[in-house]
C-alpha cells in the first residue's frame, strides 16, 4: 500500500469519528433493533459484545479498510511464518510457536521450532510431575512443598497471574511464591516462613543477566547455605529457566536444572514457554496443556477470522478508534473475577511496553498517538473506588468488563452479584442519566423542590462511555489462554496500524544504565559524571540511609 493509500484510510477513520463525537450509543441501539446481536462475535469460550460503543457500521467499516491499507493481513501471515518481525533486534516473534500442537511444523532457519519447543515441554513436564508426585526429594529427603519463583516484568506477570486465576487446580501440597522486587524486605519476610529442606527456588530471568533477580536469587542461595545446606545441596532446590546456559552455570546451577526457551520468545510473551514452569508445577502438566490450547485455538481465530468476527482485530480498531479518533489517552480493564485481579497488571505490561513506542519500525517519528495507559483493577473493588471518573469525570475512558457467565467456586449469592454489577455498570456508563430523570426520581422520593434544584447536577450522569463486554463461559485453562493470547494479538495489530516494533523495549534501557553508576556512586563516594544536580541532591541525601543500614 502506498503512502496515500494510508494516510487516505487514517483520513476517511479520523472523518468518521469525528462526526461520530456527539453520537450517542443509547440512540443507535434505538436505531437498530438488532445492534445487540450483530455486535457479538465469539471465538471458542470467549464472547465479545462491543455493541456499547460510539460507532456504527460506517465507522467499522473505515477501521476494517484502515487494517487493509496498513498490511494487517501481511503483517499477521510474517508473524506466524516466523520471519524476523521485531526487526531492531533481528529475530522473530514467536509467541504462537510456544503453543502449537506436538505434529505442527515452522521451520526458522532450517529448524522446525515446534520440536524444540515440545522438547523442552516433555523436560518442563517430567520435572513438574515429579515434584508434584513427590518423587523430587529435597536435601533431608522430604517432598517439596514450597515453591519460590524469583523473576521480574516478563518472568513474573504471567506465570504470576496465571497461578492465581487457575488457583483451583492448585496442587494441594504446594505453595508457590513470586519473588519479583528486589525491595529486601519481600524476600527476607518471605524467607522467614519457609523450610529450606522443602523449598525449590526457580531462578526465572530469560537474559539472567538482571540485577534484581540476581540480588534476590544470590540471597535466597545464601539464606539456604546458612540453614546448614552445602553447595552440592543446590542441585536439589535451584532450577533455571533461562536461555543464558553459561551464566546459570556460573551462577551455580547444574545446567541439567536449567530449562530453556529461544530468543524469539519476547519475556512479556512467556509464559507459555518454560517460563511458565511454576504455572506446571502448580497446577500440573495437564492443566498447561490446556492453557496452551486455548491459546492456539485462539491464534488459529486471529489467523483466519475476517475482521469482522476477529475478536483481538475488533478490539484493536476500537481501541485505535478513540485513541486516534476520539483523543483517549488510557484503556481500563476491569475484570470482574477475582481468580483475574492480576490481569491488568499483566496487560499492562504486555501493552505499554509492546506498544509505548514514539518511533516507527524504521526509526521515523509517529505520526499519531501510539498506546494507551493501560490500568485497571479487579471490576466490584474497582466501583467502589475509582468508577466515579468513569461515570461522572471529564475524560474518554475506554474500558473492557471481562466476567464469566459461570462460576463454579463461586456461590450463586456471590456470583449473582458479581454479574448483575459487571452488566449494569456497563448500562449506567452507556444510559447515563438525564437532569429530567434524576429531577423526577428525586420528587418521587418527596424531595423538597429547593433540594432539587441544589442536587440535581451532581446526580446527573452524561452517559455515552463505552465499554466492550467480554464475557467467558467460565474461567477455566481454556478460556483463560485464549483471552491472553487474544489480547497479545490486540496489541500487536495496534502495533501494525501504529508502524511500531511491538517486539523490543528500548526504553527500559536508560535508567538501568544510570542506575549502576549511582550505585557505583554510593560504593565509591562522588557522583556519576553526567549527574545533574538535582540527582547529586539526592545522591547525598540518601547515602545516609545506606551507611545506617
Ligand atoms: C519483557 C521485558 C522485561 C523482562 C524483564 C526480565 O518483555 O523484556 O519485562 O522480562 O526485564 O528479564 P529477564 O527475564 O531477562 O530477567
Amino acid at each position: 500500500m502506498t503512502q496515500t493509500t494510508r494516510h487516505g484510510a487514517w483520513h476517511r477513520v479520523q472523518a468518521h469519528a469525528d462526526a461520530f463525537k456527539s453520537h450517542r450509543i443509547r440512540d443507535l441501539f434505538a436505531a437498530d433493533e438488532r445492534r445487540a446481536e450483530r455486535m457479538q462475535v465469539r471465538s471458542g469460550p470467549v464472547l465479545l459484545d462491543y455493541s456499547k460503543n460510539r460507532i456504527d457500521h460506517d465507522g467499522l467499516e473505515a477501521l476494517f479498510s484502515l487494517a487493509d491499507a496498513m498490511g494487517l493481513r501481511t503483517a499477521i501471515d510474517a508473524m506466524f511464518a516466523g520471519e524476523s518481525i521485531n526487526s531492531t533486534e533481528q529475530r522473530p516473534a514467536l509467541h504462537a510457536a510456544l503453543r502449537m500442537p506436538r505434529d505442527a511444523v515452522l521451520e526458522v532457519g532450517g529448524r522446525n521450532v515446534v520440536d524444540d519447543v515440545h522438547a523442552v515441554l516433555s523436560r518442563v513436564r517430567r520435572f513438574a510431575d515429579q515434584v508434584r508426585d513427590g518423587q523430587w526429594l529435597g536435601r533431608t529427603g522430604e517432598a517439596i512443598t514450597d515453591v519460590v519463583n524469583i523473576g521480574i516484568g516478563g518472568s513474573d506477570l504471567g506465570p504470576r497471574m496465571v497461578c492465581d486465576a487457575l488457583s483451583a487446580h492448585a496442587h494441594p501440597r504446594l505453595r508457590t511464591h513470586f519473588v519479583a522486587n528486589v525491595d529486601g524486605t519481600l524476600i527476607t519476610g518471605l524467607l522467614r516462613h519457609l523450610d529450606p529442606n522443602t523449598t525449590l527456588f526457580v531462578i526465572a530471568s530469560k537474559s539472567f543477566g538482571t540485577q534484581e533477580t540476581l540480588v534476590n536469587a544470590n540471597t535466597a542461595r545464601q539464606w539456604f547455605l546458612d540453614q546448614g545446606a552445602s553447595e552440592a545441596d543446590i542441585a536439589k532446590h535451584f532450577v533455571a529457566v533461562s536461555t543464558n546456559a553459561e551464566k546459570v552455570a556460573a551462577f551455580g546451577i547444574d545446567t541439567d536444572n536449567m530449562f530453556g526457551f529461544w530468543d524469539w520468545v519476547g519475556g512479556r510473551y512467556s509464559l507459555w514457554s518454560a517460563i511458565g514452569l511454576p504455572v506446571m508445577l502448580s497446577v500440573g502438566p495437564d492443566v498447561f496443556d490446556e492453557l496452551l490450547a486455548g491459546a492456539h485455538q485462539m491464534d488459529h481465530h486471529f489467523r483466519t477470522a475476517p475482521w469482522q468476527e476477529n475478536l483481538p482485530v475488533l478490539l484493536a480498531l476500537i481501541g485505535v478508534w478513540y485513541i486516534n479518533g476520539m483523543g483517549a489517552n488510557t484503556q481500563l480493564v476491569s475484570p470482574y473475577d477475582h481468580g483475574l485481579r492480576q490481569l491488568p497488571a499483566f496487560l499492562q505490561q504486555l501493552d505499554m511496553e509492546s506498544n509505548g513506542k514514539s518511533v516507527t519500525r524504521d526509526g521515523k517519528p509517529v505520526e499519531r498517538h501510539t498506546g494507551p495507559v493501560v490500568w485497571g483493577y479487579s471490576g466490584i473493588n474497582g466501583q467502589h473506588a475509582f468508577y466515579q471518573l468513569l461515570h461522572q469525570g471529564t475524560e474518554l475512558i475506554p474500558a473492557d468488563f471481562i466476567v464469566s457467565v459461570r462460576n463454579r467456586l463461586s456461590p450463586d449469592a456471590h456470583h449473582k452479584v458479581i454479574l448483575s454489577n459487571c452488566i449494569a455498570q456497563a448500562q449506567a456508563l452507556m444510559q447515563g442519566r438525564s437532569t429530567e430523570q434524576a429531577v423526577a426520581e428525586m420528587r418521587e422520593a418527596g424531595v423538597s423542590e429547593a433540594r432539587i434544584r441544589e442536587l440535581a447536577p451532581h446526580r446527573t450522569f452524561a452517559g455515552n462511555r463505552p465499554t466492550n463486554m467480554v464475557l467467558l463461559d467460565e474461567l477455566t485453562p481454556r478460556s483463560l489462554g485464549a483471552l491472553i493470547a487474544m489480547y497479545e494479538h490486540k496489541v500487536f495489530t495496534q502495533g501494525v496500524l501504529w508502524q511500531v516494533n511491538s517486539f523490543d523495549q528500548w526504553g527500559v534501557e536508560l535508567g538501568k544504565q544510570l542506575a549502576k553508576r549511582i550505585e557505583a556512586a554510593y560504593d565509591e563516594g562522588g557522583y556519576p559524571d553526567d549527574a545533574d544536580a538535582s540527582t547529586r541532591a539526592l545522591i547525598d541525601l540518601t547515602r545516609e540511609g545506606l551507611r545506617a543500614s
